[in-house]
C-alpha cells in the first residue's frame, strides 16, 4: 500500500480523483475513499496509513491534521512548492556509472522528477544508486559553495534534500 500511496501522491493523483495543493497535500479522507474502491484495500483506515508511515524504511509521507502528502519524488506536471533551506556543507548522490559523462556535461538534472534528489548520508546515496547500477558511483556535492553562489536547496525529509539542478562544478566523483 505504501507503494500505491507513493504512486498516487507523487505520480498520478488524477487516477485517484485527487487534487494536490501547491505543497502536495490532499485530504486523507479523499485518499481513503479512493483506495477503498479497490477491493484489496476496502477496509483501509487512517490508522493503517499512520502505521505504514511510521513503519516505513524511509520517511516518504507525512500525515498532519487530516491531510497527507509525499515528501519527495514527485513527477506530476504541477511543480510542488518545497521549503527552501540552507543545506549541510556536503551532500551525496548515488547514480549509475553510465550517467557520469552526461552528468559531467550537464550537471545533475531532475530527469523524470521535479527535483534532483540528494542525501546527507552516504549509505542512503549508495542505496539510491543501487537502483540504477549494481556498482554505483557516489557523487559528492559541495552544497556549501553551491548555496553561497545562489543554488537553491529544499527540504525533503531529514535525510533527503532537493534541488532544481546541480551544475557540474559543484560535483566530485567519490568512487
Ligand atoms: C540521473 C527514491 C544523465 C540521476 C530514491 C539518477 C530517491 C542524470 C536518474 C528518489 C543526469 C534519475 C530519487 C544527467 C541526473 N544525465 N543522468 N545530466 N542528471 N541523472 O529515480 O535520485 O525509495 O528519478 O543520477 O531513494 O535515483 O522511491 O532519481 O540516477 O530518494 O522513496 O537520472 O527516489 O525514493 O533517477 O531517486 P530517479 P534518484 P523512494
Amino acid at each position: 500500500m505504501s507503494k500505491e500511496i507513493s504512486y498516487a501522491l507523487r505520480h498520478a493523483p488524477w487516477e485517484y480523483e485527487l487534487e494536490l495543493d501547491e505543497n502536495g497535500w490532499v485530504s486523507v479522507e479523499q485518499l481513503l475513499n479512493s483506495l477503498k474502491e479497490n477491493s484489496k484495500w476496502k477496509n483501509v483506515t487512517v490508522v493503517d496509513l499512520e502505521h505504514i508511515i511510521e513503519n516505513s524504511d524511509k520517511k516518504r509521507h507525512e500525515l498532519v491534521d487530516g491531510k497527507i502528502r509525499a515528501l519527495y519524488g514527485h513527477s506530476i506536471p504541477m511543480k510542488i512548492v518545497k521549503e527552501s533551506a540552507e543545506p549541510p556543507a556536503m551532500l551525496f548522490h548515488g547514480t549509475a556509472r553510465r550517467f557520469l559523462q552526461s552528468i559531467g556535461n550537464k550537471g545533475l538534472l531532475p530527469k523524470g522528477r521535479q527535483y534532483v534528489h540528494l542525501s546527507n548520508d552516504i549509505e542512503i546515496a549508495l542505496q539510491v544508486g543501487k537502483r540504477h547500477d549494481d556498482n554505483p558511483v557516489i557523487l559528492e556535492i559541495d552544497a556549501k559553495k553551491a548555496w553561497n553562489e545562489g543554488i537553491k536547496f529544499y527540504l525533503g525529509n531529514d535525510k533527503v534534500w532537493l534541488a532544481d539542478n546541480i551544475p557540474s562544478k559543484y560535483i566530485k566523483v567519490m568512487s
